[in-house]
């Protein structure tokens, strides 16, 4: 130790004469003089980076955030410095050929937060063949101006290049001694930063660079360029990673469930819900982007979702359901709510683990003699659903190729959901003439972003509208735009159609005598990443300005982040026809409480592997744990990018004990739910227990 501290003495006291001679003999601007393209590289590099952050993150901890400045510093002068290796010319390309790639790094994340709230990953380019249709929704809506300020480095490093072309900088010889000197001396420099970025490092900065799944957070701390870097390495990690740790994280997985097993006094039991659909049909309806915001939300005296309110009011109607998706949206609400595991740290599951073994909803009422099936109008590759619906257990899925498909037909990403539920329908007639039970999942589409297909959806005005009395008492009415034109007005009017489909397949499958032994069931996938200024608007508007009211009038209403964290939660409703069960559930609940709640009313054995719990048995203790390590309690919204928490009940005093039990709870979670699926848990365990039991 006293010998590191010797070495480190001396090299600093290196470091400090050195710099003083530099000083003297003016070296550093010498080298600003003689290198300007370089230079130019530093620095146009580094606005870039820093403007990322400052766009995406408005926080002053992220404003004031040196760690980051001092490692995108880093990594761009030690790849910068191998430039000098090369003659004038080449060393232009090279600096040129990453200044793209840094601008193209800015850019598209900066086009990526805007639709998801969060970094690129490497991860998706291998989703690159499904995000096809969706990519032209984010061109549609997202590229501002503010995405394609980045382009402004290439644009000044092409400038200053032909500047010092034309002055004759590049006649000059440059011995290759002093080319390796140059690269040497940048590559110290590099390195010397990004050893005082490592010293400054938190132990929390750590361990969150190394989960990778608070983006914020990481590059926050370690700028956008460290965060690609790493995100490109974790991202080979679906491959890598079954291959190293299986033991202890199988042995990990084992432990957590066992302690479940014996100490969750909720993850098993009956209550006065168990068995009450034994033996009935299912069909689920997959909501896209379907919020709870909808249900009993009123324009001028007309309903946005009129069908689904009445779903709501004479089923079970779960009002404080939350999606617990991550970048794989639709396809991680299909996972979590069938398995009751989370989404995949890295990747998503229906992509890069497809070939993992799950026990699934549709896989368990398969195997108590209910035929499965799922519908979806959209290509049967997206997602990877062709593979990963057997996967799931269901034992045929009609897709894109199975339906009538035409121009008429046709609402934003594919068949509308009128005519693909009109057509499924046909289907599952035959199928209930076959198959004395089934279970069976209709997918939707047309709610789906950028929700600007409004002539298709029919009318639904989101004016506002007044009748007033005038001078001669004569009435006449006064519209104020309130929200038509705003995305938000949008999306309520492509509500009110696909609500308008949902009324009709519930007409259609009455018609056909199947609701008679069939229940319902409902859920909004995820919600529709609408922008908050929409909401505020929503919530404030003022017609007489046709703007938003003060914050100082007394019915101003607060929607700021939290608000908009709570209001992405979304339906889950189960609806009979008679009516039977009627009941808004109020406790919180996650999308992977789903498959515990719905296998105990049918009388089947939910997974040994659920992370969720049924609802009627943990009532007001839920938790709903998000794949960003934020949670959801009766009491508390925990924010784990801020480590701040908002109390929902007012009043209430909340113990750091509770906030930092939930904290590891979260935390833990997520590890197993990802070790699961990462390592095939499922899979080992059944083969050591079959190993197990032929060796008996
Ligand atoms: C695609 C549809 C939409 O078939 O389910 O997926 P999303 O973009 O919501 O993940
Ligand atoms: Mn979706």
């Amino acid at each position: 130790m006293k010998k590191i501290k010797e070495y480190a003495k001396k090299i600093a006291k290196k470091i400090k004469t050195s710099l003083i001679k530099a000083k003297k003999d003016h070296v550093i601007k010498k080298f600003f003089k003689e290198n300007k393209v370089f230079v130019t590289y530093i620095i146009v590099n580094l606005i870039n980076s820093t403007m990322i952050r400052v766009f995406t993150i408005n926080t002053l901890e992220n404003y004031l955030s040196y760690k980051a400045v001092l490692a995108d510093l880093a990594v761009i002068i030690i790849l910068g410095s191998f430039s000098f290796l090369f003659k004038p010319k080449a060393r232009y390309t090279y600096l040129c050929a990453f200044t793209w790639i840094f601008t193209m790094t800015c850019m598209i994340n900066s086009i990526y937060y805007t639709f998801y709230t969060s970094y690129a990953s490497f991860s998706m380019l291998s989703l690159t063949q499904y995000l096809g249709d969706v990519g032209d929704a984010v061109v549609q809506n997202v590229i501002q101006l503010k995405d394609v300020v980045y382009l402004f480095a290439p644009i000044v490093l092409m400038i200053v290049n032909k500047k010092e072309v034309k002055k004759g900088s590049y006649n000059k010889i440059e011995f290759k001694e002093i080319r390796r000197k140059k690269a040497l001396k940048s590559l110290i420099a590099g390195v010397i930063i990004a050893l005082i970025f490592v010293l400054n490092l938190t132990s929390l900065d750590i361990s969150r660079f190394a989960k990778q799944w608070n983006k914020e957070y990481v590059v926050m701390k370690f700028g956008i360029y460290v965060y690609q870097i790493n995100d490109g390495i974790t991202s080979l990690e679906p491959k890598i990673n079954s291959m190293f740790g299986v033991n202890k994280a199988v042995k990990e997985v084992e432990t957590y469930y066992e302690d479940r097993k014996k100490n969750d006094k909720y993850a098993s039991g009956t209550n006065e819900y168990t068995d009450i659909f034994k033996g009935k049909n299912v069909i689920v309806i997959h909501g896209e982007s379907f919020q709870t915001i909808n249900i009993d939300r009123s324009f001028n005296g007309v309903e946005v979702s009129p069908n689904m309110n009445k779903l709501a009011h004479e089923g079970l109607y779960f009002s404080n359901y939350y999606s617990q998706v991550s970048v794989g949206t639709s396809s991680d609400a299909e996972l979590t709510f069938t398995t009751s595991l989370m989404p995949t740290q890295s990747g998503t599951a229906f992509v890069s683990y497809f070939d993992r073994k799950y026990i699934a909803l549709p896989q368990i009422m398969q195997q108590n003699g209910y035929y499965t099936f799922s519908m979806h109008g959209n290509n049967a590759d997206f997602w990877n659903r062709r593979v990963m619906h057997k996967n799931l257990g269901y034992e045929k899925f009609y897709s894109k190729k199975d339906y009538d498909i035409t121009e008429e037909n046709t609402i934003g990403l594919g068949i509308s959901d009128k005519a693909f539920f009109k057509q499924s329908v046909e289907k599952m007639k035959k199928i209930s003439e076959k198959h004395k039970k089934f279970y069976g999942l209709l997918i939707m589409l047309s709610n789906h972003t950028p929700f600007s297909d409004t002539e298709k959806y029919g009318p639904y005005d989101v004016n506002l509208k007044e009748t007033v009395t005038n001078d001669d008492g004569t009435t006449s009415e006064v519209t104020y735009p309130y929200m038509e034109g705003t995305k938000l007005g949008n999306y309520f009017k492509s509500v009110h159609y696909a609500d308008s489909a949902i009324g009709e397949l519930i007409n259609e499958l009455d018609e056909a005598g199947l609701l008679d032994n069939t229940v319902i069931v409902f859920y909004g996938d995820h919600d529709a990443r609408l922008p908050q200024k929409d909401y505020v608007r929503l919530f404030n508007y003022d017609k007489e300005t046709d703007g938003i009211k003060s914050k100082d009038d007394p019915t101003y209403v607060n929607f700021d982040s939290y608000q908009y964290e709570l209001n992405r939660k979304v339906p889950f409703i189960i609806w009979t026809k008679d009516h039977k069960y009627q009941k808004e559930i109020k406790d919180v609940m996650g999308m992977y409480d789903a498959m515990p709640t719905l296998a105990n009313m049918f009388g089947v054995k939910a997974s040994a592997y659920s992370l969720g719990h049924d609802i009627f048995n943990i009532k007001d203790n839920n938790i709903v744990v998000f794949p960003t390590g934020n949670w959801l309690t009766n009491k508390v919204y925990y924010n784990s990018q801020k480590s701040e928490y908002l109390t929902l009940n007012e009043g209430e005093v909340i113990g750091e004990d509770y906030i930092k039990k939930n904290t590891e709870y979260a935390n833990k979670l997520l590890e197993v739910s990802n070790n699961v699926i990462t390592y095939d848990v499922v899979r080992k365990e059944e083969e050591k227990e079959k190993a197990g039991g032929t060796s008996k």
